[in-house]
């Protein structure tokens, strides 16, 4: 047995859930710069925690709202992923819950409404995302992730 499974004993605590969010809008997909302890500076989708009760739909679109002020049409489970973040002060572990959401009206706007949070909100194409990912996006992206039906 390595190290690796004393580490993970030592520090467990909760494990938490994220929903992570693909908004499409044409050829783009929505991503923010972070402004956090973990990932600072890095690009990423919008994402939040699940809150007691809530669908992941639900969570997706009170994230987004939370985030951006937009307001999401059709909505659908993609993908899970798994994180550890051992490298923190306080180590966690994420479930990543990844949707797929279309704007409610697509001519909407995003707002950066949690400055401290986010550097600002901006529509990339797929195959010219943004650099550097956030690492758990990085690593999906690396698997071949791609939330563009196909
Ligand atoms: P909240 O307190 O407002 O509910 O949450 P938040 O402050 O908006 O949380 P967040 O950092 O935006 O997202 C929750 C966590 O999700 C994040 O800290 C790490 C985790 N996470 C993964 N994988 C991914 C991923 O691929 N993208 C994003 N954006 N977050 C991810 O484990
Ligand atoms: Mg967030």
């Amino acid at each position: 047995m390595g190290n690796e499974t004393v580490v993970v004993a030592e520090t467990s605590g909760s494990i938490k859930v994220a929903v992570v969010v693909c908004l499409l809008r044409g050829q783009n997909v929505l991503l923010g710069r972070r402004r956090s302890s973990l990932g600072d500076s890095t690009f990423s989708l919008p994402s939040g925690h699940l809150e007691f009760g809530e669908s992941f739909e639900e969570c997706a679109a009170r994230e987004l709202k939370e985030e951006t002020d937009l307001d999401i049409g059709k909505i659908e489970l993609l993908t899970v992923t798994n994180n550890l973040f051992l490298d923190e002060a306080k180590p966690s572990q994420y479930v990543a819950v990844f949707m797929r959401a279309v704007l409610a009206d697509p001519r909407q706007e995003p707002q950066n409404i949690e400055p401290k949070f986010c550097d600002g909100w901006g529509w990339y194409e797929w195959d010219n995302l943004p650099k550097p990912l956030f690492w758990p996006l990085e690593n999906v992206v690396q698997d071949g992730f791609n939330p563009f039906p196909t």
